[in-house]
């Protein structure tokens, strides 16, 4: 090591339900980084840009018919193709803020009938987040913010069991914010806990695998 220049970033992911603001905070997040002067990036699943993104968006937007199994390995194979950027940019210190991840592909599988663990099994050996922040919001007042019902699942119905399928996703990385309080009130909790984990990716905390 040359004097502790090789910290690594933090693997950051933002998750919720439809419009629970992710997107918002997301961008936000990546702003207050860059404000700071720490390497950041802002990423998002499905990367709509690659040949297996345009299959899902085309799926998502109705363009196209793939069976539950199908989307769901696509999704995973989305974010596989994007591991191995992935893991160098973190080691060589960028933080990256991820908007939707694994754990948005398991729930919404799992919330059609897929199998919970059927599920799991390809997301297994994908980077671990270093922190995940859930934004909590009843499914009843995400669908009062609008521009709801254009893409597949945005349906109050299936959003209810998307939040079920999401709370047996929790683990120690998880952190649950109101997703219902003001729009700066969710960024100056968000920014408190990414500064931290940073801090820990800092001091030599290891980066881990799915489903660790
Ligand atoms: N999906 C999957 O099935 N499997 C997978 O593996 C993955 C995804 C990765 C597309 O995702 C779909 O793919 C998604 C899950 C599935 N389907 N659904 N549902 P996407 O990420 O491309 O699209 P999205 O989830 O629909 O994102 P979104 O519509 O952009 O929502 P958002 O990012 O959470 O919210 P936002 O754009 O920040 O905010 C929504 C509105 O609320 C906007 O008008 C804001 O100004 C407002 N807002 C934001 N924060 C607040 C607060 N605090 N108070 C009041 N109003 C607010």
């Amino acid at each position: 090591s040359s004097g502790g220049n090789d910290s690594r970033g933090a693997l950051v992911v933002l998750e919720g339900l439809d419009r629970c603001g992710k997107t918002t905070q997301s961008s936000s997040l990546h702003k207050y980084l860059e404000g700071l002067g720490h390497p950041a990036e802002l990423w998002r699943f499905p990367d709509r840009t690659t040949s297996v993104g345009q299959m899902i968006s085309s799926y998502l937007s109705n363009q196209s018919q793939l069976d539950d199994c199908t989307i769901h390995l696509l999704f995973s194979a989305n974010r596989w193709e994007k591991r191995s950027l992935m893991e160098s940019k973190l080691k060589s210190g960028t933080t990256i803020i991820v908007d939707r991840y694994s754990y948005s592909g398991v729930a919404f599988s799992s919330a059609k009938g897929l199998d919970f663990d059927w599920c799991k099994a390809p997301e297994n050996g994908l980077l671990a987040p270093d922190v995940v922040l859930y934004l909590d919001i009843p499914p009843e007042k995400a669908a009062e913010r609008g521009g709801y019902g254009g893409e597949r699942y945005e349906q109050l119905e299936f959003q209810m069991k998307v939040r079920q399928s999401y709370q047996a996703l929790h683990d120690a990385s998880w952190k649950i914010i109101d997703a219902c309080q003001p729009v700066k009130d969710i960024e100056k909790q968000l920014q408190e806990i990414v500064f931290k984990s940073i801090e820990t990716c800092r001091k030599g905390k290891s980066l881990t695998c799915l489903w660790s």
